[in-house]
């Protein structure tokens, strides 16, 4: 193994936080402080070094992360910061992969909000190890007032709740950012037993691990990046071990928490003692008042100058005079508490002792990263060796020329052309820049070039190196795989970051950041770089959201066409979360995580990709449909006495009979399907790569399950058995809900497929009927005389399908419900299993049906939501059966396959599948879902008024409302249909004079309770709405309308044909 002592002088880490809590202007001490110049100490905190581009200066909010390398105390640090907003969550995702650590900032006057929750997921994914910082301090002190013991049970109260969420991912409790907030905070600390010499026990919780964070572990830090002072209890406790003749260890543990100082025994004692005394705990006496004294003073401007002046002395601290006699007392105060307690030392010095380097982070981190997969015996011994020492010079963080170069790319950005150096990294000068960059390193006019924001993982790379690009996809056992997921490239140049600016390079060894040139033809947003074949992919990059807001664009001129769609190219590569596509009606479309987002990406495209005047469409909102929960049918709905009602169709040949049966899938276990996309994803195409020894983040130190198969399918099944329980409760119905609930466990080992695109929340169940109940059923519906039917019947065979979900997934019992008729026996004759073995060529026909309806529903052509379909589908060997041509195998064998008039019988059958799936959801009850937002607005009380009256008219639902300890500001949670938020702020923002803020995070699907073929029909309703025609459509109907119009699809005639016989429905909504 080689030394890397060099390795071990690197921090890479990362600032997450939610909006506005100060990542960036805390950035900007650290730069100051050790960013070799770049930054001046006067403007730290004020310039927002990091944030460079113009919108995000002008709107104060950060919209990509971006890295700075920093030297401080013989140690390198790569600093990333990170915006807040949810807009740009994909910005942290990126951060955190490249990064070992990560500073969480809270506010400590707001305390925890949404993307504090979500950022702390994130970073336990990525096995992030987090430090915590209080920021903004001053504003407990000038804004809330708050008296030092009051502040105190303030951080008390935040650490508790930042535990308690590292808790619940400990514990593997799987929570929603939005469940874990509305779930509400989470008490600190619990209540203390006295031990026997009185000092304070902690109630342990279920776990026995260690708090995640505890100041006197060191991992906490309290600072204020606008007055630029920060400390951590060591501080303190060295400067008391001094003054107070104490032991510094005993001074660091007694600081935080309940401990207190007896002043005449010169003890720290425990809270029954401390009780006679009225003593106040010792953070509070010795680390809080000496602050609020200084900020006390500090404000009383002259009249404190003299105070001032003696705290100043006492601490030995030098005050340049133009600050010290500053007319403002705000600067005097800030010039001396950032020299008293200087914040970047404070937070430099924690992220050197507490966040790992590289070496130390990597094997932890492997797991998570570059998941173990299992070798499929066979495999060469070389090659196993090889991938061994591929993986173990990762795992040590080796940076030898020797060893194998592997890097992974967690973005693509542009730069301008003129932001790179035009000298190379021994300072010789690049004259024809332009000439050298690729093809592929610029867009079509030489104005922007693309850069791979990366992190070495061992070894070295060097500009001229040649590597291979390997997607996600790369399976290096797999030879046909090379071909397709494999390409190779030059490192034309490398580049340390130091935010905007760039310093060239030309090497870079293991566990450094670094932006590459000379990728952009290969990587379209994250690759794994490598320089032998030998290497497993790392995990793709996991994002919190899916892009929900989409528009179509168009140039104002359409001959700028070439240009847009070269823009679009760009841009696509360039962010790493907008989607770029073009729809069924030939539109582009892009998709963006929210409005902001999408503001952001057109203004790129107008100014930088595309640079030609564009015409934005209003918002398109997805929407799904399902059908009502309750079920209940309409019209041209079949039914057979001992069977569920179905819906037939026919192929145009007559020969395939399709019977389709829908019921809504349990509201939780559509919930499990749609929050688990990507490893559903991950299994159904999984073939051979050992999922099962895949560990997704969801597990760490060794406890808990450690399979995510297994987890999804627990969770499956506490789903479909769960939620009947809670229906119980609302009462009438048990003996239903039993009976749904045995049905649920009954059918999860029978799903055949998923949809739509193979993962959906929808399910294809495998068919339940044998050949035997064929005939019976179809012989009690004969209508000419049973003879015929029966004939007709005993020459039919089902597409059975099989359990392949269930069976991926662990489920299927292991016992098919249809095996053991393979040699099916067709009217008492010989098994024709070469039939059988056409009809069986029809599954896929049926499977691509289901997909099909499945993406596409009868409402308004979204996709379909939360339903569970079975499908049987009957081939009739013959038209008029083989009964009268007896012999005649061969022809009946070519009546399955072959095409007739109408086309291929396969097309034929997945068409008839697919119309009876439409028609199926269109016969029971269909409703229409939307997206909603979970929206959380902050306030002061007296615009609570205002607030209501914009939620109010946007359809929202107030889950909750609470006013934030200790101040006068209230919150509310609230969930916002998608398609109503938009100007949401913004008119919020207008209402309450700036007062209020939004924060809204995709939460989940809700189908609307209208019905939206409602037509009044009782005398009630009739007076109330008046007569169907000129009754006002209800919103669903309008949601629906509104598509299908933009869709052009025609508005009117469902109503026509259902309306009427849905109105004994309507009256129980
Ligand atoms: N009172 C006070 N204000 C602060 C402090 N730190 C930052 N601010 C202010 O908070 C606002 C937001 O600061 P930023 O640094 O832009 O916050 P951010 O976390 O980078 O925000 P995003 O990147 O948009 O998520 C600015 O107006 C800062 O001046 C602090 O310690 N005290
Ligand atoms: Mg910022």
């Amino acid at each position: 193994m080689v030394l890397n002592e060099q390795q071990k002088m690197i921090r890479n880490i990362c600032i997450l936080a939610h909006v506005d809590h100060g990542k960036t202007t805390l950035a900007d001490h650290l730069i100051a402080a050790a960013g070799g110049g770049v930054l001046h100490a006067r403007q730290a905190g004020k310039l927002r070094y990091l944030d460079y581009r113009d919108d995000e200066q002008q709107r104060g909010v950060t919209m990509k992360s971006s890295s700075i390398t920093l030297h401080f105390k013989n140690h390198v640090i790569n600093l990333i910061d990170s915006p807040g907003h949810v807009d740009f969550c994909s910005e942290v995702s990126t951060a955190a992969r490249l990064s070992d650590g990560a500073l969480v900032l809270v506010d400590a006057c707001e305390g925890v909000h949404i993307q504090t929750h979500a950022v702390l997921r994130q970073a336990w994914l990525e096995r992030v190890t987090p430090c915590l910082v209080l920021n903004k301090m001053d504003r407990l002190i000038l804004e809330l007032k708050l008296t030092p013991l009051e502040a105190y049970a303030r951080l008390q109260s935040i650490i508790g709740e930042v535990n308690n969420i590292i808790n619940a991912f400990r514990s593997e409790k799987y929570l929603s950012d939005v469940d874990s907030i509305l779930t509400g905070p989470t008490t600190p600390i619990s209540e203390g037993l006295d031990s026997e010499d009185g000092h304070m026990m902690r109630v342990e919780e279920e776990e026995d691990e260690e708090d995640a964070f505890s100041p006197d572990r060191g991992n906490v830090a309290f600072t204020s990046a606008m007055d630029g002072f920060g400390f951590r209890i060591d501080y303190f406790a060295d400067l008391y071990a001094a003054k107070l003749g104490a032991n510094v260890k005993a001074l660091r543990k007694a600081l935080w928490g309940d401990h207190y100082y007896n002043p005449k025994t010169k003890k720290i004692v425990g809270k029954k003692a401390a009780a006679a005394g009225k003593l106040k705990p010792m953070f509070v006496q010795f680390v809080l008042e000496p602050l609020w004294q200084v900020y006390e003073v500090g404000m009383q401007g002259k009249d404190g100058a003299e105070r001032l002046g003696k705290i100043i002395q006492s601490m030995n601290l030098s005050i340049p005079s133009r600050d010290l006699h500053h007319k403002d007392p705000k600067v005097v105060l800030q010039a001396v508490v950032s020299r008293w307690l200087p914040i970047a030392d404070t937070v430099l010095s924690m992220v050197i002792e507490c966040l790992p380097d590289p070496v130390m982070a990597q094997p932890e981190r492997l797991v998570r990263l570059v998941p173990k997969p299992d070798i499929p015996p066979g495999t060469s011994k070389e090659v196993q060796t090889e991938l061994e020492l591929v993986r173990s010079a990762v795992e040590h963080c080796d940076g030898g020329y020797e060893g194998p170069c592997v890097a992974f790319v967690s973005k693509m950005f542009a730069v301008p052309i003129e932001a790179l150096p035009r000298h190379g990294p021994n300072g010789e000068v690049i004259t024809n820049l332009e000439v050298d960059l690729g093809v592929g390193d610029t867009d079509a006019a030489h104005r922007e070039c693309f850069l791979a924001f990366a992190r070495v993982f061992s070894g070295v790379l060097s500009v001229g190196q040649r590597v291979f690009v390997l997607s996600a996809l790369y399976d290096p056992l797999d030879a046909e795989s090379w071909n397709r997921n494999v390409q190779e490239a030059r490192v034309e140049a490398l580049y340390m970051m130091m935010g905007r600016g760039l310093e060239p390079k030309s090497s870079v060894s293991a566990g450094n950041v670094v932006a590459i040139r000379g990728l952009a033809q290969n990587i379209l947003k994250s690759a794994t770089l490598s320089t032998t074949r030998h290497c497993w992919p790392f995990a793709s990059m996991t994002f919190q959201a899916a892009p929900i807001v989409r528009v179509a664009i168009e140039p104002s001129d359409p001959t700028d066409m070439g240009a847009l769609t070269r823009g679009l190219r760009l841009l696509n590569r360039a962010d790493p979360f907008v989607e770029v596509s073009v729809s069924g009606s030939g539109e582009h479309v892009i998709a963006a995580a929210g409005e902001v987002h999408l503001e952001r990406c057109i203004k790129d495209l107008r100014e930088r990709f595309a640079r030609v005047e564009l015409v934005v469409s209003p918002p398109l909102v997805a929407f799904r449909e399902t059908v009502d929960a309750e079920g209940g049918t309409v019209d041209g709905v079949k039914t057979v006495p001992g069977q569920s009602e179905f819906v037939e169709t026919t192929t145009p040949n007559g020969r395939c009979t399709v019977r389709v049966h829908v019921t809504r899938l349990p509201a939780a276990v559509t919930k499990v399907f749609d929050g688990s996309a990507d490893l559903l994803k991950e299994i159904v195409e999984g073939e051979g790569k050992g999922l099962r020894s895949q560990v997704h983040g969801t597990a760490r130190g060794g406890k808990g399950k450690e399979d995510p198969i297994e987890l999804l399918c627990s969770r499956l099944l506490v789903a479909a058995t769960g939620e009947d329980m809670v229906r119980n409760q609302e009462g009438g119905r048990r003996k239903k809900s039993e009976e749904d609930r045995d049905d649920w466990v009954h059918k999860l080992p029978n799903i055949w497929a998923l949809g739509p695109r193979r993962v959906g929340p929808n399910v294809l169940l495998v068919p339940h009927a044998h050949s035997s109940e064929i005939v019976r059923s179809l012989s009690t519906e004969s209508i000419d005389g049973i003879s015929q039917s029966v004939i007709m019947a005993s020459h039919s065979l089902l597409v059975k399908g099989s359990a392949q979900i269930s069976q991926k997934l662990g489920l299927a019992s292991g016992v098919d419900v249809t095996d053991g008729d393979a040699e099916e026996e067709i009217n008492g004759r010989t098994p024709v299993s070469s039939i059988l073995t056409e009809v069986q060529g029809l599954e896929s026909s049926v499977v691509s049906g289901f997909q099909l309806a499945t993406a596409s529903g009868p409402l308004c052509e979204e996709p379909m939501w939360g339903l569970a379909f079975s499908v049987e589908a009957f081939v009739t060997l013959k038209p008029g059966g083989i009964a009268s041509d007896q012999g005649s195998i061969e022809e009946a064998v070519d009546a399955t396959v072959s095409a007739d008039q109408y086309g291929p019988f396969s097309g034929q059958v997945m068409t008839a599948v697919k119309e009876a799936c439409r028609a199926a959801v269109l016969a029971r009850n269909p409703r229409i879902a939307e997206a909603l937002y979970f929206c959380e607005v902050g306030a002061p009380a007296e615009h609570l008024g205002q607030i209501y009256g914009v939620l109010g008219k946007r359809r929202a639902r107030v889950v909750k409302e609470e006013m934030r300890e200790g101040t006068a500001m209230f919150t509310v949670h609230a969930y916002m249909p998608v398609s109503e938020s938009f100007g949401f702020a913004d008119e919020l923002r207008r209402k309450t004079s700036g007062a209020a803020s939004p924060q809204l995070v995709l939460s989940h699907w809700e189908p609307l309770a209208e019905d939206p073929f409602f037509v009044p029909r009782t005398e009630e309703e009739l007076e109330e709405f008046g007569d169907g025609l000129s009754a006002p459509r209800n919103t669903a109907r309008k949601l629906i309308d509104a598509v299908r119009r933009r869709k052009g699809l025609p508005v009117e005639e469902k109503l026509v044909q259902h309306g009427a016989k849905q109105r004994t429905r309507a009256r129980k909504v």
